[in-house]
């Protein structure tokens, strides 16, 4: 492993702030007290021994999440350090767990944890939200010990016992008051340690679940880094050429990069920045983008591919059907956009360009048929592309001499302020007819889908503007696709998926987010789109107004909440609604639609991205991972109608 030279120790601790303001604001500091936090906590915690493993003496950190969602994380790195620190006057492990921003990495030489920029505020702040924090060290030929509560040491750094090895083990229950949930989610663990150790080359991360009977394991160590990293997002895909394309450049700026093409339309290309996933790309993107083209094109025309006449490649075609993974280390990196994760670091652009334009051309050079491969299918993206445009001008012309733009099915609403307005994707028959009815027609529309279902993995933007499903909703949203949409001309503020819980009703959900995430990612991005929550039963019973319950937790408490008020459960008649056609335009509107009552989950970049996994699965070309898909999410299928 890497050995990067650096010294932050004792000295250069800071002390800010006590960790009251912590407890006080949690969500200041750990992004949020949701699940979501939850998560981060064990990341924080995880994240020291990364560094331990990126300073080179750490080679393997376990993750256990025991019985009663108590946390272990153990690493065999040096050990937390245990003398006495010049500035608190106690030891510097208990100054890392007690003052807030402490471990040097506020300052420029501290090594590359830079707090990555959304939480990365460490130890300190998982102990000020716990309801209790172990630490066990061995270091200097002992095993020390400490102790706190809520934040507040109740025993002092300790030596227990003689030791001749070295690491840190921390354990912890966070804490309930502060937290909504304690429930660790094992696969959102699961998915983020895996990610450190591919980017992390070498290093070894297990992870134990206790809480199942017999525990599940998982253990990630990849040698290949990077070149693992892609060819596991490319399990499900045919690959134009076996190996990735690898580039590493250590220097002011570390860059790592691994590039697969496979036979598909889409671009998936994954940036991170100290470890931290760039959802929002930045600089390093821009200047890997940058490279990319200019590389492949000087090839093309070097090597006659492109002759005089022809116009260059765009970046677009180039990019049709690569997969890419980009790391790079900054040491103060800048985070911009939405949710903080767009680099802005404005030197970085011409690093990444100028590293990417080097090895890719001495690759290329080296390697003239996959050279010959890739841009055989850029050339053939870049007709495709012609194609579209064509298409696209055709829809623009007869839509501009008919006199209505818009498809046929849309119920449009009355208002025309994008602000205010809301359109529901119905898939269905019935569900529609209920939905335009039972809407408030002044600013909700309803578009009814129709059409066989399009495999948006095997199509290029031309097809899926031909397409009978897809074609309507781009239409009716008014803002165009790929790299011509434009968000400001969207023509309503609110764009709600409204399907049913049912087989069906998730292969439109899966569709749509899927196509949305590929074709309209801004809308995503900015929040546009949300997900309609209709209720799975009603309660009813003479004299009582109807209860509608969301989800089965919310059915199980309110039977409960009804028996304490005296109804007996016996009483109550229950309807379990099937799909969205079973309810009448008034229950639809009073459940579903209502903006007083209803229920809308807004999607999230990270929804969508799962839509999109899920859907490569069960929708690319590989048989045996959807078999595997399948196989292993059978038992979740029995609630489901079919
Ligand atoms: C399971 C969690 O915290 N490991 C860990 C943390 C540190 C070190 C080693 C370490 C760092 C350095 C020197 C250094 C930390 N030390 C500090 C501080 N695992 C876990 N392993 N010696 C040991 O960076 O110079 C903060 S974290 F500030 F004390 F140096």
């Amino acid at each position: 492993m890497e050995k990067y030279e650096h010294k932050y120790g004792a000295e250069q601790i800071q002390v800010l702030e006590g960790l009251e303001a912590v407890r006080k604001r949690p969500g200041m500091y750990i992004g949020s007290t949701s699940v979501r936090g939850l998560h981060h906590m064990v990341y924080e915690i995880v994240d020291n021994g990364v560094d331990e493993a990126l300073a080179g003496y750490c080679t393997e950190i376990n993750i256990i999440i025991e019985k009663g969602n108590v946390i272990t994380v153990i690493d065999n790195g040096r050990g937390i350090p245990v003398e006495i620190h010049p500035k608190t006057k106690i030891s510097t492990a208990e100054t890392v767990y007690t003052v807030l921003h402490a471990g040097g990495k506020f300052g420029g030489d501290s090594g590359y944890k830079v707090s990555g920029g959304l939480h990365g505020v460490g130890a300190s702040v998982v102990n000020a939200l716990s309801n209790w924090v172990e630490v066990t060290i061995e270091r200097d030929g002992g095993i020390y010990e400490m102790k706190f509560e809520k934040g507040k040491t109740v025993k002092k750094l300790e030596k227990i016992g003689n030791s001749n090895k070295t690491g840190t083990k921390v354990r912890f229950l966070a804490d309930d008051t502060i937290f909504e949930s304690l429930e660790y989610e094992y696969e959102v663990l699961e998915k983020r340690l895996r990610e450190i150790a591919f980017l992390t080359k070498g290093l070894k991360i297990t992870l134990e679940d206790q809480r199942e009977d017999p525990p599940k394991k998982a253990e990630f160590c990849y040698e290949g880094g990077l070149n693992s990293f892609v060819e596991f997002l490319n399990k499900t895909k045919e690959k134009i050429y076996p190996t990735p394309i690898y580039i590493e450049k250590q220097g002011e700026v570390p860059v790592e990069i691994a590039i697969q093409y496979t036979t598909s339309y889409t671009e998936n290309i994954y940036t991170f920045v100290n470890n931290i996933n760039t959802v929002e790309g930045g600089t390093h993107l821009e200047g890997f983008k940058r490279a990319l083209t200019k590389v492949f094109n000087d090839y093309a025309r070097n090597h006659n591919i492109l002759k005089e006449k022809d116009s260059n490649l765009q970046g677009e075609d180039i990019r049709e059907g690569i997969t890419a993974v980009i790391s790079v280390k900054v040491k103060e990196p800048q985070f911009e956009g939405q949710t903080k994760t767009k680099l802005g670091n404005s030197e970085v652009t011409a690093v990444v360009a100028s590293v990417v334009n080097e090895a890719l051309s001495t690759f290329l050079e080296e390697n003239p048929q996959v050279a010959k491969a890739v841009l055989e299918k850029c050339v053939s993206a870049a007709r495709a592309r012609e194609a579209a445009r064509k298409a696209r001008e055709l829809v623009r012309k007869k839509s501009s001499l008919e006199t209505s733009t818009l498809p046929g099915k849309l119920a449009d609403c009355s208002s025309k302020v994008a602000d205010e307005c809301e359109v529901y994707i119905v898939e269905g028959d019935s569900a529609g007819g209920s939905a335009k009815q039972g809407r408030d027609r002044k600013f909700q529309a309803i578009l009814p889908l129709w059409g066989k279902m399009l495999n948006v993995e095997k199509a290029r933007a031309d097809k899926i503007y031909g397409n009978d499903k897809l074609n309507p909703v781009i239409v009716a949203l008014g803002a165009g696709i790929g790299s011509d949409f434009d968000i400001t001309k969207i023509r309503y503020g609110k764009v709600i998926i409204m399907a049913d819980a049912d087989v069906d009703g998730a292969h439109i959900r899966t569709l749509l987010l899927t196509f949305f995430f590929r074709y309209m990612r801004p809308l995503i991005e900015n929040g546009n789109v949300y997900l309609a929550q209709p209720p799975l039963y009603k309660l009813y019973k003479k004299g009582m107004q109807d209860i509608y319950c969301y989800t089965d937790e919310d059915l199980d408490k309110t039977l409960e909440r009804l028996e304490k008020e005296g109804i007996d459960r016996t009483t109550l008649g229950m309807q379990r609604y099937k799909g969205l056609g079973e309810m009448n335009p008034e229950q639809l509107w009073e459940t579903t639609m209502n903006p007083d009552s209803r229920i809308l989950i807004k999607v999230t970049m990270e929804d969508a991205i799962k839509a999109d996994e899920i859907f490569s699965l069960l929708m690319g070309d590989e048989v045996e991972p959807r078999r595997e898909f399948i196989e292993q999410n059978a038992k979740y299928v029995k609630n489901l109608d079919i």
